[in-house]
């Protein structure tokens, strides 16, 4: 995936309080171009794939068992410098650190259930992408 595009998961919290058309908006108005969009839900298996990395973290199973209780909508963004724009669109991991007009400070609640997920570097936003989406998804 070229290094101008970022993987995004809106979380279960943020589908269950009916909050993805506002965040949606908020990432179109910042200036991301959708390259690859779904509402799909990760089974227990996939997240504790998709979140391996943190396995050995305290919060790992509150982590895998939140992120596969329902619904997530997942996306390819592309944008210039889009993997650090995005982590600044989207803010501190715990929302009351959160920056003002960041989406995690409008709408996440906690640590763990924080709204929106953003890759951390180019690299993972190329394996994260690939996780969810095949070539022909990506437009
Ligand atoms: P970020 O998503 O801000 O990059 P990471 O990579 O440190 O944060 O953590 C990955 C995910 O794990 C977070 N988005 C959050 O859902 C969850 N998480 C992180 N720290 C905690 C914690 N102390 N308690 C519960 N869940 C956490």
């Amino acid at each position: 995936m070229p290094s101008d595009r970022t993987f995004t998961m809106i979380k279960p919290d943020a589908l269950e309080k009916g909050h993805v058309g506002a965040i949606l908006n908020k990432i179109n108005a910042s200036g991301f171009r959708i390259v690859s969009m779904k509402m799909t839900q990760m089974s227990l298996r996939d997240a504790e794939l998709f979140y391996a990395v943190h396995k050995e973290r305290p919060f790992f199973g509150e982590l895998v068992s939140f992120m596969s209780r329902g619904p997530i909508v997942a996306a390819i963004l592309e944008k210039e410098n889009a993997v650090d724009d995005f982590r600044t669109l989207i803010g501190a991991t715990n929302p009351e650190e959160a920056v003002e007009g960041t989406l995690r400070k409008q709408f996440a609640t906690s640590m763990g259930e924080n709204a929106v997920h953003g890759s951390d570097s180019n690299e993972n936003a190329e394996i994260e992408g690939a996780f969810h989406f095949s070539g022909r998804e990506m437009f």
